[in-house]
């Protein structure tokens, strides 16, 4: 359906399965791999007989991967290599009144990577993931994909990329897997990857035990076009984010009565496509702020110019740039906040899989900083904190 109005918030979001999820994880939690064959048989239908992928079916199924396909992948993986070494943070370290400080990142030990499986397969979003876990440092990395069989693709990248262990599970019941481990599951620290509204409420319930990304799906797009601006091109852009399925969030801001109407004669009856015809773009970009998107368009005379006045997107493709690059090969991440989570985050960088340890040694502080710090702790009240430094330093 086209709809004119905005919904206050989004249409279909992962809040509306909280309940039914947390029973999933529960169940889980308490019989651990049987509980995980018996929501694969409900819910994906196929009887596991190996919750884990052995090396060999991963080296067979690699095997069978078209040698244009996998010319592609290793492309791919230059590209996105990259994009996310160049983010790399450095130790740093300084002083100040007698106190050295410093920080030392660390990646994180054990990470999980939920690749969404069902009728389409995501090799791209093993790349997102594991590219940037690799470069991090991430010595121990999973995957969760529902596949009865190990997608070749998947089994190539996750050789390339020296997965520790693919699991053949999907939905909730993988995510609680991963955040509780089972006899077959490794529990890890932290559980990254796009996925559909139980899998998202399932990461955001498990966060009381796991590291979380954040909440990635369903797909949103949200282009901001002006008379310049494809016609073809725009609707090709909101039918390729509506691939994702009826789920996809999908919104055109437009000055443009011409544009307005011939996307909209371009359009489907079904799924949440939604139309805006606004009298400036100030406005636009006002609403697209207001949205948050994963992907935001800006599909205007001079794109740049606007970059500046967008305060909350997930990725930002400008002029005549197709979002699907990003989806694909351009270097920045697919795996992108929705759900007005982009008021707050960014995209998957490296730094989802560090941490930053800081540190600090001090033979001889500065006076004055010591008898600040004893000043407040004993506002707090806190007696032994500041007999703890003034034993040292008075
Ligand atoms: N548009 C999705 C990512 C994706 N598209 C993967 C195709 N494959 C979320 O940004
Ligand atoms: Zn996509």
């Amino acid at each position: 359906m086209i709809e004119y109005i905005l919904p206050k918030d989004r249409p279909i979001s992962f809040i509306s399965v909280l309940d039914k999820v947390r029973d999933i994880i529960a169940k889980v939690k308490e019989e651990g791999d049987k509980a995980i064959i018996d929501y694969t048989a409900k819910f994906d239908n196929y009887l596991l007989s190996d919750i884990k992928a052995n090396q060999d079916e991963i080296k067979s199924q690699a095997s069978l991967l078209d040698d244009n396909v996998r010319n592609a992948i290793d492309i791919i993986y230059d590209q996105l290599t990259d994009f996310h070494k160049s983010m790399m943070p450095p130790n740093s370290g300084g002083g100040k009144n007698g106190i050295e400080f410093g920080v030392v990142w660390k990646p994180i030990e054990k990470v999980g990577i939920y690749v969404p499986g069902g009728i389409k397969t995501y090799p791209s979003t093993l790349l997102m993931a594991g590219i940037p876990a690799k470069i991090a440092g991430v010595k121990e990395i999973y995957v969760a994909t529902p596949k009865e069989k190990v997608d070749p693709a998947i089994a190539y990248i996750s050789i390339r990329l020296n997965i520790r262990g693919i699991y053949k599970i999907g939905g909730a019941q993988a995510i609680a897997a991963l955040a509780y481990g089972t006899e077959s599951v490794k529990k890890v620290d932290k559980i990254v990857g796009p996925g559909n509204i139980y899998v998202q409420a399932a990461k955001y319930l498990v966060s009381e035990n796991v590291g979380i990304d954040g909440i990635e799906g369903p797909t949103e797009l949200v282009v901001i076009a002006d008379d310049s601006a494809n016609p073809e091109n725009v609707a090709l852009d909101l039918l390729a984010q509506g691939e994702h399925g009826k789920t996809s969030f999908l919104v055109l801001i437009s000055t443009s009565e011409f544009l307005v109407n011939r996307i909209k004669s371009m359009l489907p009856n079904e799924g949440n496509f939604y139309i805006i015809k606004v009298n400036n773009i100030d406005e636009a970009i006002q609403i697209a702020n207001d949205i948050a998107p994963e992907h935001l368009s800006i599909a205007t005379s001079s794109p740049l110019q606007l970059l500046s006045k967008i305060s909350n997107a997930g990725a930002i493709t400008l002029g005549n740039t197709p979002p699907a690059l990003i989806d694909y090969c351009a270097g920045p991440d697919h795996i992108l906040p929705t759900n007005g989570w982009a008021r707050f985050k960014g995209g998957i960088t490296v730094f989802d899989f560090l941490k930053p340890l800081s540190y600090v040694i001090s033979e001889k502080p500065e006076k004055n900083l010591i008898k600040a710090a004893m000043i407040l702790a004993n506002y707090e009240g806190f007696n032994f904190h500041s007999k703890s430094i003034g034993a040292r330093y008075e």
